[in-house]
């Protein structure tokens, strides 16, 4: 966003809460964060020379490996002089006399933009449970999702885990390799996948890169964003033997494709959900030498592809070590946090030196509403979205106007690849602002009824789908008190850039420009 506006002429600050850039890539350093998505699509589009300067190690990089990109392409756009690291935003304010937005930072400064745009991330608020007694425990707590820089050394330790997304299930296996002993306390039993990650060979980029138009055409007609053959069959339409060959072709795969390649009704279809349930079942199973573990492993309450998918490398042959054991915390919760250990329900007591939290964030909305913004009339957005947020196209709140987010609630990033999300509202914002220069445009506000419309169908077409079915931060049901919404665009990214598309086509239809 920076760099489009830069080139753009149009002035602008820039203030990142880190120290350095990156995002989710800076703060969640935890041993094993890795990619979920691969490498040749999970990385910007928008210049041919920043792509073919990049050389991936891997088919999913690790974390330092994605922060060392993202650093390269600040640096190779010379854009790091332009940003204030270690600011916060605590305070925004339009002023309605000169339609500009009043920003203050936690530097002490004030700041007045035309524009305010937000990209703080969906996944960048930590959610840190308040279970009684955290305080009082003597050992050493770590959160994935604010890990520190230093390395951490678990050996000797009796570490607990708390949390089976895909930060805990990425973090165990490394865990477990270096502790004396490791308890992963699970409330939800989670389909996990394997990556089958592998070295890149100069072959395989050159290869990516020749193909590099085609897949990227696939990409963006994609719902999920990423270059995938769409399944054409139904998993109730094909005999026995053909599914489980195609699931079995697939797991060998592994990564998502397993999950959205398969059949075209897994999210919509709890019979043809129940089809891959019970072959994922099948292969904990097969792969967890204790069957008790097994089970706790396999106690799914929730249609697998519900929740966020997660991918694992030797997520499940962990469960195989002398030194890890599972605990079921789903009917025998946490009770408290003690000196030395944690308590159940029941009074099972385990002790401990170390406590990893891997326990996820207030997603989509927290980051946003933690920026104290406020509207036409001095309205709070914490107020506005009391129910649920709302924006128009997820990507403006009525009574906030001149605010855009890129990647906000009620869009489909969440539920597609990061990249090509942000790049369609970066160009969107982009062009949407060159207009109201070009036309002497002082304010873009979206009004109230596109989007009431615009939640009611968010509403309706995921209610069509099995998503709203589990807890998860998809419907902020992770998060006490939060409302149960489903925050994400439900229909893909392609449609969603269609739609977009011809509302600036036809004048912005649905906002009011003045
Ligand atoms: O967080 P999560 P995450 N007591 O919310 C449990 C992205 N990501 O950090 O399911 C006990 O998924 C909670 O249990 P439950 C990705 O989009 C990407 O793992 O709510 N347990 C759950 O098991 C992902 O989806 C990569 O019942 C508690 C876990 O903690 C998103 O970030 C890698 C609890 C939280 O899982 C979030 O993933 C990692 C409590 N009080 C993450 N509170 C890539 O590779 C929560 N839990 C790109």
């Amino acid at each position: 966003m920076l760099h489009r506006l830069r080139e753009l002429g149009f002035t602008t600050r820039m203030f990142e809460a880190a120290d350095g850039v990156g995002g989710a890539w800076y703060w969640n350093r935890y041993p094993g964060a890795r990619c979920d998505s691969e490498s040749h699509y999970y990385c910007y589009s928008f210049s041919d020379e920043v792509r073919k300067e990049w050389k991936w190690s891997c088919r999913y990089p690790a974390q330092p490996e994605i922060l060392g990109y993202l650093n390269f392409v600040a640096d190779r756009l010379d854009l790091k002089k332009d940003i204030d690291f270690g600011t916060r935003v605590t305070a925004g304010t339009f002023d309605e006399d000169t339609h500009d937005w009043v920003v203050e930072t936690n530097g002490g400064e004030t700041v007045r933009a035309r524009f305010l745009i937000t990209a703080v991330g969906n996944t960048s608020a930590p959610s840190k449970p308040a279970i009684q007694g955290l305080d009082d425990f003597a050992g050493k707590i770590y959160y994935t999702a604010s890990w520190p820089h230093e390395k951490i050394d678990f050996s000797g330790q009796r570490v607990g885990l708390i949390g089976t997304g895909s930060s805990g299930i990425q973090c165990t296996p490394h865990l477990a390799a270096e502790a004396d002993r490791l308890t992963v306390f699970q409330r939800t039993a989670n389909y996990s996948v394997p990556a089958r990650n592998h070295l890149l060979t100069d072959a395989m980029r050159l290869e990516q890169e020749e193909k590099h138009q085609d897949l990227r055409r696939k990409t963006l007609a994609s719902p999920i964003g990423m270059p995938f053959d769409l399944p054409q069959l139904s998993a109730l339409e094909v005999s026995a033997e053909d599914r489980k060959r195609r699931y079995d072709e697939l797991w060998a795969g592994g990564g998502f494709r397993f999950m959205f390649t398969s059949f075209n009704d897994l999210t919509v279809d709890l019979k043809a959900n129940d089809t891959i349930a019970e072959y994922i079942g099948a292969k904990i199973r097969d792969t967890v030498r204790d069957p008790a573990t097994a089970e706790v492993l396999c106690d799914f309450n929730h249609p697998a592809g519900t929740k966020r998918p997660p991918i694992d490398t030797d997520y499940y042959e962990t469960f195989n070590r002398d030194n890890v054991n599972v605990v079921s915390i789903r009917t025998n919760p946490i009770r408290e946090i003690m000196a030395d250990g944690i308590i159940l329900q029941d009074n099972e007591r385990y002790e401990l030196d170390t406590i990893v939290f891997a326990t996820g964030f207030d997603a989509v909305t927290g980051s946003i509403l933690n920026m104290n913004l406020r509207g036409k009339g001095g309205e709070a957005l914490r107020d506005k979205w009391d129910r649920g947020p709302r924006a128009y196209l997820g990507l403006s709140p009525a009574g906030f106007p001149n605010m855009f987010m890129v990647t906000g609630p009620g869009s489909p990033s969440i539920l597609a690849n990061f990249p090509v999300c942000i790049e369609q509202h970066v160009d969107w914002i982009a062009e949407c602002m060159v207009h109201m220069r070009e036309n002497g445009i002082d304010e873009i506000e979206a009004l109230p009824e596109p989007e009431d419309a615009w939640a009611k169908m968010i509403a309706e077409e995921a209610n069509k789908t099995l998503l709203p079915l589990a807890n998860s931060w998809y419907m902020g049901a992770n998060i006490p008190g939060k409302p149960r919404v489903f925050l994400a665009y439900p229909s893909g990214v392609h449609a969603y850039t269609v739609i977009c598309d011809d509302v600036a086509k036809r004048g912005y239809e649905g906002f009011a420009l003045r």
